[in-house]
């Protein structure tokens, strides 16, 4: 008989590389046995001074373009500052950060995108839309062994059990169903200070707190996922073209992962892909 067999014996690299909770890395055992770990002093107070404002700004901005706040409230919207970056380059270093990147590189082992970034606004003696206990990858009832999606919160104001900081249900990202009630024993809050950075599973239930004081508690929220996870907006069509000159910015978004218009379009980029690289599967498998 004819020996026919195929050019490679898998695609796709299957092998385990990663055994999460024996990681050296602290944050990382965090992340996969709690759902959650605290980065301390990743920016500066002066740089969320600056993005508070700037947030305020661009609120005002999307207000406008969505024919007043009334409009964002039929949708429950308001208070909701989206894709930030998107309207000043200023919040790509919120997402485009090296701790923040040398930290979900190794949860993710490999490629992954900025799946949204924005600012919820917990205002003063208020509650929240997120204020209900919800996922990041919102409405999925299964669990994973590895992450899918993870959530960086930048705190721009210290995160206090007054003004309502975050709400955790630890573990509870290898829990397929949310309990009809949960232990408030079994809850975590989330002290933390301006600046820094707090790592959410996106599986993780979790809520923001009521804000008990008079000022507004103000955060950036990035969600980063796996490539196949549908990213809320398209950016490489929103952004202005001259920063997708920045390779890793170009990257992040996924500029070269959108969905293509035709069968045709997905080959040409399938063929850049082997011109820049021959035999593209073959070396990505190592
Ligand atoms: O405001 C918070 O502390 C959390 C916000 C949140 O969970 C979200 O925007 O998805
Ligand atoms: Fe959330």
């Amino acid at each position: 008989m004819k020996n026919i067999r195929s050019k490679l014996y898998k695609y796709g690299n299957y092998s385990i590389k990663n055994d999460f909770s024996n990681s050296e890395n602290k944050y990382i055992k965090e992340l996969n046995k709690y759902g959650y770990s605290l980065v301390k002093k990743i920016f500066k107070p002066s740089e969320c001074e600056i993005a508070k404002k700037k947030i305020d700004k661009i609120y005002k901005l999307q207000i406008k373009e969505f024919g007043g706040e009334k409009n964002l409230r039929f949708i429950d919207d308001n208070d909701v500052v989206r894709a930030l970056f998107c309207y000043d380059k200023f919040f790509i270093k919120f997402f485009k950060n090296t701790k923040i990147g040398n930290l979900l590189h190794k949860c993710f082992e490999g490629k992954y995108l900025l799946n949204l970034q924005n600012a919820p606004i917990n205002r003063g003696y208020s509650a929240h839309f997120g204020s209900a206990w919800h996922r990041d990858l919102p409405f999925q009832t299964f669990v994973s062994s590895k992450p899918i999606a993870m959530n960086v919160i930048i705190c721009l104001d210290d995160f206090t059990k007054l003004n309502g900081a975050t709400f955790v249900f630890p573990k509870s990202h290898k829990l397929d169903y949310l309990p009809k009630k949960i232990n408030p024993k079994k809850t975590k809050q989330l002290i933390a200070k301006k600046g820094d950075v707090i790592f959410l599973d996106a599986m993780l239930y979790h809520r923001a707190g009521e804000n008990h004081t008079s000022q507004d508690r103000k955060l950036v929220v990035n969600m980063f996922s796996l490539p196949f996870v549908k990213q809320q907006l398209n950016y490489s069509k929103m952004l202005n073209k001259k920063l997708l000159n920045d390779k890793t910015l170009s990257k992040l978004i996924g500029e070269d992962m959108n969905v293509e218009e035709s069968v045709y379009n997905w080959r040409l980029r399938r063929r850049k892909r082997y011109i820049k690289k021959p035999n593209y599967f073959k070396k990505r498998n190592g």
